[in-house]
């Protein structure tokens, strides 16, 4: 086995706040290994005879080291963001279960053990003691620190939950032209940044997992179900919202999993049934008994309301007029993306969508009121889309582990196959991802060098994001300079963008009808 055992920690060896982030997610993974074992099974029954090479894998956890000051691991009994742990278990799985060679690091120490001094860079110049690292913006600025890794390195993956977009990534330009944060400026291909959510096809799909039913369990949620029963979506008093509660109170027994310490009971208002922060388990019973699971605006885009969905529940949600941003909103500023976040849960709201997913202007309530009464009516039945189960992720899998070619090397073939591009030509001020949505389409960046070449009157080549562009006034055409940034994302107003776009899979966004 390429790992050295006697380097591998035992938890007795870590520190305590590092062993509680663990067993959550040791928990998870021990709860679902059936599910994934036959997700496996069916895959392989579906891919056979299709290759795949076994890649040496060393996965740092960058938020979980003492050196990034652990920031999430004190807050995990307290309810703070399990989504990241969610996603770690569930990253972890899938690369064992497609019986990849993993080392897992969570401190600098142990990360130095992987990577020797000085070596890693790209293009690969001499033999590594692994082909891909997992990482995030933590671990990333551990490696540039203590390793002095040179980052423009096709072995790298960050997951990042919501995304990164080329105007960032790059050095050079986030400088000059305002786009500098904390978090970007890495120069990597954006597809190296993997997300949550499919939302920002500059980016790779990571995902997670929710936990499936089979018969038998679909059977009891309907029968158990209670139809006045909302389970209030927030591990923190300060998320709710007491005048639509009060509303909600009239149809509905409410009840709330808000962590509090005996000697200091959550300020939620005495008609709310709390549970405190429960173990995932008996979380997921709660939603399968619940008719409502109801957001109040945060946090943002977790797993939650998937697993609530999954267990038969509605989930309703504030939609957000103006959308949210790292513009205008505090949560989203400094990170490296001017994504409009147009609910509290984008996703639900666009893939899911009605009878599952509600979204509305809490700001009314009268509106929120009339959803309440709404749902009340309404008969729903369990839904998970297909990408968020262990078959649907294991399926995306394969083609991360694959290379992803630094912009500067000549891929040998495009992926997805070139079969799958329709070009389009956008209004003034939208971007490529809304262009693209529009026609019922998603954006792929891997085509921008094949659309790049484009036959013009007047043409000229710059580095801008919004690039290949026409412009509006001069009917100038303006191709890509830095292949860095390509980017689906770019908006401008004085610009018309040439978009490269593809078919998806109803439920597999990340892939293509002739990718499989
Ligand atoms: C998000 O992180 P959160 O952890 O706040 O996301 P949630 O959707 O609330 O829940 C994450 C998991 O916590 C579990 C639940 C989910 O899988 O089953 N859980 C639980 O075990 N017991 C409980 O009583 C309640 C929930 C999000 F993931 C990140 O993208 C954001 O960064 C973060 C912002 O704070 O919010």
């Amino acid at each position: 086995a390429w790992r050295n055992q006697s380097s591998h920690p035992t938890t007795s060896s870590l520190p305590k706040r590092q062993v509680k982030s663990l067993s959550f997610m040791r928990r998870r993974m021990r709860r679902l290994t059936a599910q994934w074992a036959a997700a496996a099974r069916r895959l392989d029954e579906r891919l056979r005879g299709q290759y795949r090479e076994q890649k040496r894998i060393l996965v740092h956890v960058g938020f979980l080291t003492e050196e990034s000051g652990d920031v999430f691991s004190p807050k995990v009994l307290k309810g703070g963001p399990l989504g990241e742990m969610v996603q770690w278990a569930d990253i972890l799985t899938t690369l064992h279960v497609l019986g990849h060679n993993l080392k897992i690091s969570l401190s600098v120490k142990e990360l130095s053990l992987g990577i020797p001094p000085g070596r890693g860079s790209c293009p690969l110049t001499g033999p590594l003691p692994f082909d891909l690292i997992y990482t995030d913006y933590h671990g990333l600025q551990q490696m540039k620190q203590h390793m002095g890794l040179s980052f423009r390195q096709c072995h790298i993956r960050v997951i990042d939950t919501f995304g990164t977009e080329p105007a960032y990534n790059n050095e050079e330009y986030s400088t000059l032209h305002g786009y500098r944060t904390n978090w970007g400026y890495w120069n990597l291909n954006c597809k190296q940044y993997m997300t949550m959510f499919p939302h920002t096809p500059d980016n790779s799909f990571m995902g997670f997992v929710t936990e499936e039913l089979n018969q038998t369990e679909r059977f009891k949620i309907k029968r158990d179900k209670v139809n006045n029963m909302a389970v209030v979506y927030g591990k923190e008093a300060s998320m709710w919202k007491e005048k639509l509660l009060t509303i909600l109170h009239h149809y509905m027994d409410i009840h709330g999993t808000v962590y509090y310490e005996a000697q200091r009971p959550p300020e939620v208002p005495a008609f709310v049934r709390n549970h405190g922060l429960l173990p995932q388990q008996e979380l997921q019973q709660l939603l399968r008994k619940a008719k409502l699971f109801l957001g109040f605006g945060f946090p943002y885009e977790g797993p939650a309301p998937l697993e609530a969905i999954a267990n038969g529940c509605v989930f309703l949600q504030p939609k957000f007029s103006p959308p949210h941003s790292s513009l205008n909103h505090e949560f989203f500023r400094g990170k490296p993306t001017s994504r409009e976040v147009s609910s509290q849960h984008p996703y639900t709201e666009q893939y899911i969508g009605k009878p599952h997913v509600i979204t509305v202007d809490f700001n009314s309530s009268q509106e929120f009121e009339t959803a309440v009464q709404d749902i009340l009516k309404e008969k729903v039945e369990p839904f998970i889309p297909y990408e968020y189960t262990c078959e649907g992720m294991l399926e995306r899998r394969p083609n991360s582990t694959a290379l992803i070619w630094a912009p500067n090397i000549t891929a040998p073939a495009c992926w997805p196959p070139l079969s799958a591009l329709r070009l389009f030509l956008s209004t003034e001020a939208s971007s490529c991802v809304k262009t693209c949505r529009d026609s019922g389409l998603i954006c792929e960046p891997a085509y921008f060098p094949f659309i790049n070449n484009m036959e013009c009157e007047s043409l000229e080549a710059e580095k801008n994001h919004v690039f290949p562009a026409v412009h509006v006034d001069r009917r100038e055409c303006f191709q890509q300079k830095e292949p860095l940034l390509f980017s689906c994302a770019g908006v401008s107003a004085k610009h018309q963008r040439l978009c490269p776009c593809r078919d998806y899979l109803h439920g597999q966004v990340a892939l293509c009808r002739d990718c499989l």
